[in-house]
């Protein structure tokens, strides 16, 4: 699915979250998240709203939120709806079925009620899919799972990866997509969604494991849907709005080049 648009993935997709998100990736002409990693709720606001009109999904870690409260989701969700962009809670979960479906549903952040996407990591195995999609299914939600990592030494490689592959094709009704650094082979009636993140047009790291590659590297060379940008976009001295829009050109155009192959 390499080679077809992202409007015609949306018209075969079975995920109804997943459907919305290809159509508004196109709608938009983005294929650019943006990483808010920001720790108070008047900074992530604020960025959400510059960045807005350039992404397809902000992505949060909501647990580096000091003065996180109810208001902050709600702004967040206001703000979704007014720039056109889904939310994408980077929650990486890593334990057994039972537990995730309480930290998916309950405590804090009641992550379900409001992410439209979140991700897992295969550790614990095919429970941990089994547990979230209990959750997030009746709420159509879905997932990614972590095939790969970004980060220098990542274990997330080789028979961790292929399985999780295969746990993907098992349960295919939420996990709709991968955090992964290249496309893999495509078998019959798969369309996943590959997001990538470790992507940045000026640095290559930053002295603590992480990995930087340009979009094109990301997009057009190894296949991958979305860019995922962080210190990129809203790090020192930079303006977001202007490297949103960056990245949001530098990220379609790769894929505009790749469909066109
Ligand atoms: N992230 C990675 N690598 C992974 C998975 N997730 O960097 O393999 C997340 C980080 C951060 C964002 O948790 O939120 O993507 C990258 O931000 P950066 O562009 O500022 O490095």
């Amino acid at each position: 699915s390499a080679q077809k648009s992202y409007l015609e993935r949306s018209k075969l997709h079975s995920n109804p979250t997943a459907k919305a998100f290809l159509e508004l990736m196109e709608r938009k002409k983005s294929n650019l998240s943006v990483a808010a990693d920001l720790t108070t709720k008047a900074g992530l606001i604020e960025l959400a709203d510059k960045v807005g009109p350039y992404i397809c999904l902000l992505k949060t870690h909501i647990d580096v939120v000091e003065d996180f409260d109810q208001d902050l989701v709600d702004q967040l969700t206001a703000l979704a709806k007014k720039h056109d962009f889904m939310i994408f809670e980077d929650r990486k979960f890593a334990d057994i079925g039972n537990t995730v479906k309480l930290q998916y549903s309950s405590g804090v952040y009641k992550i379900a009620s409001w992410s439209h996407i979140t991700n897992a990591h295969m550790v614990p195995g095919e429970g941990i899919i089994q547990g979230l999609r209990e959750v997030g299914l009746p709420l159509n939600r879905c997932m990614l799972l972590l095939a790969e990592m970004s980060s220098a030494g990542t274990l997330a490689k080789g028979d961790y990866t292929e399985t999780t592959v295969q746990m993907a094709r098992k349960y295919k009704d939420f996990v709709v997509g991968f955090i992964a650094m290249k496309r893999y082979a495509d078998q019959e009636g798969d369309d996943f969604i590959y997001m990538t993140p470790g992507v940045g047009l000026d640095q290559t790291s930053d002295g603590l494991g992480q990995q930087w590659k340009q979009p094109r590297e990301v997009v057009y060379d190894q296949g991958c849907d979305v860019i995922i940008v962080g210190r990129g976009i809203y790090g020192k001295g930079r303006d977001p709005a202007f490297e949103a829009k960056r990245y949001q050109e530098a990220g379609w155009n790769a894929y505009l080049e790749r469909i066109a192959k």
